[in-house]
């Protein structure tokens, strides 16, 4: 340990220097009577080597550095010289920092966990996370936006990210999922096409991270099989509160074997413990400008306060002989399984419980690949899923270089023992003459023929054994072809205030258009065969006439279907999926965000017990006042300012209490404070207030909100509002106010 309590970082030359087995058998060691969270702890520092910081300056190669203030100048008022190769070190370095950045989840941010298996999952898997209750495999996931680049912000309407890293016994696998269950395209080798469109517009470079404009609409409009994906990109699940708020899926069906060889098809799942909340689009958008930083620093907090972020990870398992009775292809990423269907088989507990030290070092050089596989998974013939399988590796080569396996955050904790060489940035000093296979020369150790097959043993990878016969062809199975029961089929599942929030996404995005004929190939062509009274909705709010853009819609682009004779039996159903709605209250105030309005004056005994009850349930509280430093409570005791009002913002919070000061009247006249009210309230969030306070509360004029409040509408006016409030925080949001009069 260091004398700060960290633990103490591996020597860098020893890194260098030791083979991979000699690391591993090093990480071993002294395990005996540990629990296994400490053996976590101590897995998780192997992904955490860095430098040790000497006290001293140094450049690059150690030497001393006597003064990093000032170029080497011929004369004090002279031109800097050439020989000055401390400042051209240090300056060509950082010409050189940038490291391009991903095409696609260029914007993410990441923390370390662990996974920890709830059970023997055998009968399924061989893979060897799942081995044993209680087994512990250290993780790291990445949340990401898609389109956006890595300086744009965290709330733009988009698809995020759900990356994770398992670093288990028998090598790294990575699941590269989103937090929606189905993707916008069959084909993999439409996806240059699909980034494109969504992208800012080739001319202009414009909009960033937003998918309402021209060519994306048009690329959409021409695309039936991306309706389904459509419907929840316009929900509400494309802005997340929290990413510990948001489901993780693995969203193609892959493929899980058990040691005999047997497999069944598997689709991954994990439900975060804290439920699924989203923001609305009005406070997304406005957080976008007053903190761009909102989820990431949301989850970075929560896990320095320890509230760890937790999911249960899951599968919905499919049977071999099952594959074809769901009325659509299982190996359509367009589509899900409702989970009414096939119930979700927990496996663990995917938990978060570390930030990262150097957010480059890790979140930016971890390089996920779909093909980072081991024993127990396999893949499927998903024509996305096969082509993903190829681009991630290609990417990472061209990202990061060919040696990125060998960088702390990526390498795995087992052995690594290959005949692969050199390249950009080699760390392993490979020893021995020979680095071919076979051999029989002797290596560093004396044994020859190293390193040899490993046909028998379980740690070794072995494809899932599966007859594939067919004509070379350029076309898509006919079971592909149903585009639109799925979308509509999530509509039916949505709760009335999810439905307005759709349609007033494809309204506002459609809007957004500048021309004319993708907003009618949109509503026609796509939107008209999802449902009839969404598409009515959002052609009122564009002023088109329906059945004018429905006939003037043009055929959506070429694609080539082999003949029917491939299609699963079973019914297409469109009946709703409760599963999909999140109109559901929350277990908890876990990690939820309130903000206390105080001024001098107020009631200090009062607003502590009113945070330490908040705090109790899990809730973080921030004291708000006019100004930063301290005020003045009745009682003379000084309670701290959390932040200013000017920096704090309604939108971050989840609930507002008016705890008042000495003169209400002065705090219902302040105009930051009405308009903090005003849009706690259009965004349904709990409100409160002490009796003392209740003037501000009039003074905001919230609509329908009288003397007393009006609990009905998530309002509580009192002397002891504590009980109230949690249960109201509880509930989402209040969507029986008539949010519409509110200006804000
Ligand atoms: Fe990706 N995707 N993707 N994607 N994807 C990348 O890899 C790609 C797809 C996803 O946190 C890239 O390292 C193709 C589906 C995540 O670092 C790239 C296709 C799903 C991340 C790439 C898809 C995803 C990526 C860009 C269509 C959900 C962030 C940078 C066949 C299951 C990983 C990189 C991280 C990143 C290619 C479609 C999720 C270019 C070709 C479907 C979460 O390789």
């Amino acid at each position: 340990m260091t004398k700060n309590g960290k633990p103490a970082p591996m020597d860098p030359m020893k890194l260098a220097t030791t083979s991979p087995q000699q690391r591993f058998e090093g990480a071993q060691t002294g395990l005996a009577g540990r629990d296994a969270r400490q053996e976590t702890a101590k897995t998780q520092d192997l992904i955490r080597d860095s430098r040790d910081p000497a006290p001293g300056m140094t450049n690059n190669q150690g030497l001393g550095i006597s003064d990093d203030q000032n170029s080497l100048r011929a004369g004090v008022r002279g031109p800097t010289l050439l020989e000055d190769f401390q400042y051209r070190e240090k300056m060509t370095h950082f010409d050189h920092e940038r490291i391009t950045e991903r095409v696609v989840h260029a914007r993410g941010f990441a923390a370390h966990g662990v996974f920890e298996s709830a059970g023997d999952h055998s009968d399924l898997t061989m893979a060897n996370l799942f081995s044993e209750k209680g087994k512990q495999t250290p993780v790291f996931v990445r949340f990401s936006t898609v389109m956006g680049s890595r300086g744009s912000a965290d709330t733009p309407r988009d698809v995020r990210g759900f990356s994770v890293k398992f670093y288990t016994d028998h090598g790294v696998w990575d699941l590269v999922g989103n937090n929606m269950p189905v993707f916008f395209i069959h084909d993999a080798i439409k996806f240059p096409d699909l980034v494109h469109a969504v992208k800012p517009e080739q001319n202009n470079e414009i909009p960033q991270a937003q998918s309402a404009h021209d060519t994306f609409w048009d690329f959409a409009s021409l695309t039936p099989e991306i309706s389904h994906m459509l419907m929840w990109t316009m929900s509400d699940r494309a802005f997340p509160r929290s990413f510990s708020t948001m489901e993780g899926f693995g969203v193609h069906t892959f493929r899980m074997v058990d040691a005999a060889g047997a497999s069944r098809f598997v689709k991954f799942h994990f439900k975060p413990e804290k439920g699924v909340h989203s923001l609305v689009w009005e406070e997304a958008q406005k957080m976008m400008g007053k903190d761009p930083d909102y989820n990431r620093r949301d989850l970075f907090e929560a896990i320095e306060r320890g509230d760890f972020p937790k999911w249960t990870m899951g599968v919905q398992v499919i049977e071999e002989k099952d594959e074809f009775s769901f009325g659509f292809d299982i190996l359509d990423p367009t589509k899900l399984i409702p989970e009414e269907l096939v119930p979700i088989t927990p496996l663990g507990t995917l938990t978060l419980n570390r930030n990262v030290d150097n957010y480059f070092a890790e979140t930016e050089q971890v390089a996920f690949c779909l093909s980072h596989i081991v024993p127990g998974i396999d893949f499927t013939n998903d024509p996305l899923l096969q082509g993903r399988l190829f681009s991630y590796l290609d990417t990472q080569l061209r990202r990061v270089g060919p040696n990125f396996a060998e960088l702390p955050i990526n390498r795995p904790l087992n052995p690594v023992s290959n005949n692969q060489r050199e390249g950009f940035g080699r760390i392993t000093i490979d020893r021995g003459k020979a680095s071919y296979f076979p051999n029989n020369l002797p290596g560093p150790d004396g044994a020859r023929g190293l390193p040899m097959q490993q046909p028998d043993s379980p740690a070794a990878y072995r494809t899932v054994f599966e007859r594939v016969d067919g004509h070379k062809i350029r076309a898509r199975s006919s079971s592909f072809d149903d585009h639109f029961t799925q979308a509509t089929m999530f509509w039916n599942s949505m709760a009335g205030w999810e439905k307005d929030h759709i349609v007033a996404a494809f309204s506002f995005e459609l809007n957004q258009c500048e021309t004319p004929e993708i907003r009618i190939a949109a509503l026609g062509g796509l939107i008209a065969k999802i449902d009839p009274d969404l598409a009515a909705r959002v052609a009122e709010k564009l002023g088109i006439d329906l059945p004018a853009a429905i006939e003037a819609a043009p055929p959506p682009a070429f694609v080539a279907f082999a003949k029917p004779d491939t299609m699963p039996s079973g019914k297409r159903s469109t009946a709703a999926s409760p599963a999909l709605s999140m109109d559901k209250p929350a277990d908890s105030i876990l990690g939820r965000k309130v903000a206390i309005l105080i001024d001098a004056g107020v009631d200090g005994t009062k607003v502590k017990a009113l945070k330490a009850a908040l705090n109790a349930e899990g809730a973080v509280v921030h004291l708000i006042a006019a100004h930063g430093g301290m005020v003045k409570a009745a009682d003379g005791t000084m309670l701290p300012v959390d932040k200013p009002a000017p920096n704090a913002s309604s939108v971050f919070y989840d609930g507002v209490v008016v705890a008042g000061g000495v003169d209400p009247a002065k705090m219902a006249t302040m105009g930051l404070v009405k308009a903090f009210l005003a849009e706690a309230f259009k965004f349904g969030k709990a409100i409160a207030a002490f009796q003392e306070a209740s003037p501000v509360i009039q003074a905001a004029n919230l609509p329908d909100v009288g003397k007393n409040g009006a609990p009905k509408l998530g309002v509580f006016i009192g002397d002891d509002v504590t009980a109230a409030f949690i249960a109201a925080m509880k509930t989402p949001r209040f969507r029986n106010r008539n949010v519409d009069a509110v200006a804000a």
